[in-house]
């Protein structure tokens, strides 16, 4: 399966690499399930990794951002798995040359019920059996898990190959950045603008936290992921919930940041025991090193460290 992750994932990053000379950068005028304005890319992105998902023979249906209902893979309903994507994560990066992304979860099909059965998806993240992400930037890296550690493999342009570039990923248990819009910040709960007011005050042996925000999750939780640090997009009026999707955003990624000794969170729960009830549900995410969101669920409960 990781091979045809790579193999869309080289398709992908040529393409975006070329985007605006062959115009693939700007809007295609429609909406996604969630309400996003739908990008020339994000279509691309769900066509490569449906397709790329769907030749392994391995997977019975997909639920994507880019997609309202769940798709069945023709002549593979009693295929084993099922997929959760995010085909391109970061989508207000495209026409800017930012960092973008693509996430997957992937989950054992439940043999008891068709393919495309919505109580396929109505899991826990921590019933994944791999996932992973793709991020396309100053170079292109895969990072995935099945469950037995975070491996990280760059591609090679001129071998077309991605090589293993970064063995047994551990998150480092804090760090000194932390990734949010703060442009929130007024609208926030007071627990999450006074966790903010502690993480960013320099305190004895521990500096300020620096603010370092790409707007794109797959890029902030890489660097989380590998100098420490945590990511969060708690509810705002704008966002009961928080912004991002539980099966193909929170759940992959808090598999892999779990799998490298780091934490994902709901601010109430951990992101791998909530149970899905809709395919484009939204939670609120903590995620990044184990210290850094064992603060930020200390503060959303008990509105202090
Ligand atoms: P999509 O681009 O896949 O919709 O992902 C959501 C996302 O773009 C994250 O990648 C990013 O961290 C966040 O939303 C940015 O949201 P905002 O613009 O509200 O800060």
């Amino acid at each position: 399966m990781p091979n045809q992750v790579a193999f869309g994932g080289k398709i992908l990053a040529r393409e975006i690499s070329r985007a605006a000379l062959i115009g693939k950068l700007g809007l295609v005028g429609e909406r996604n399930a969630t309400g996003d304005a739908q990008k020339k890319l994000d279509i691309f992105g769900n066509e490569i990794m449906v397709s790329a998902f769907a030749d392994t023979g391995f997977v019975a249906s997909i639920v994507s951002e880019e997609l309202g209902e769940i798709e069945a893979v023709p002549g593979a309903e009693n295929a084993d798995y099922l997929v959760c994507m995010d085909p391109l994560d970061g989508s207000s990066n495209t026409d800017i040359n930012g960092s973008i992304g693509t996430i997957f979860g992937i989950l054992p099909r439940r043999k008891n019920l068709p393919a495309a059965d919505p109580q396929q998806y109505y899991r826990t993240g921590a019933e994944q059996v791999v996932a992973g992400y793709i991020m396309y930037s100053t170079s292109t890296v895969l990072v995935y898990s099945i469950g037995h550690g975070v491996y990280g493999f760059t591609l090679d342009r001129d071998l077309g190959e991605f090589l293993l570039s970064h063995e047994n990923i551990r998150c480092p248990r804090h760090g000194k950045i932390y990734s949010a819009n703060v442009s929130h910040y007024d609208e926030w709960d007071t627990r999450i603008r006074y966790f903010v007011d502690d993480l960013t005050r320099p305190k004895a042996g521990k500096g300020a936290y620096s603010l370092r925000y790409t707007g794109a999750l797959v890029a902030d939780f890489h660097r989380c992921l590998l100098e420490g640090g945590l990511y969060f997009y708690p509810p705002d009026p704008g966002h009961k919930n928080g912004k991002l999707r539980l099966l193909y955003e929170c759940s992959p990624l808090g598999f892999i940041a779990e799998q490298a000794g780091g934490a994902a969170s709901s601010g109430e729960m951990r992101i791998l025991d909530i149970q899905a009830d809709a395919i484009h549900q939204r939670v609120p995410l903590a995620i990044g090193s184990v210290e850094d969101v064992a603060l930020y669920d200390s503060f959303v409960r008990e509105g202090r460290a």
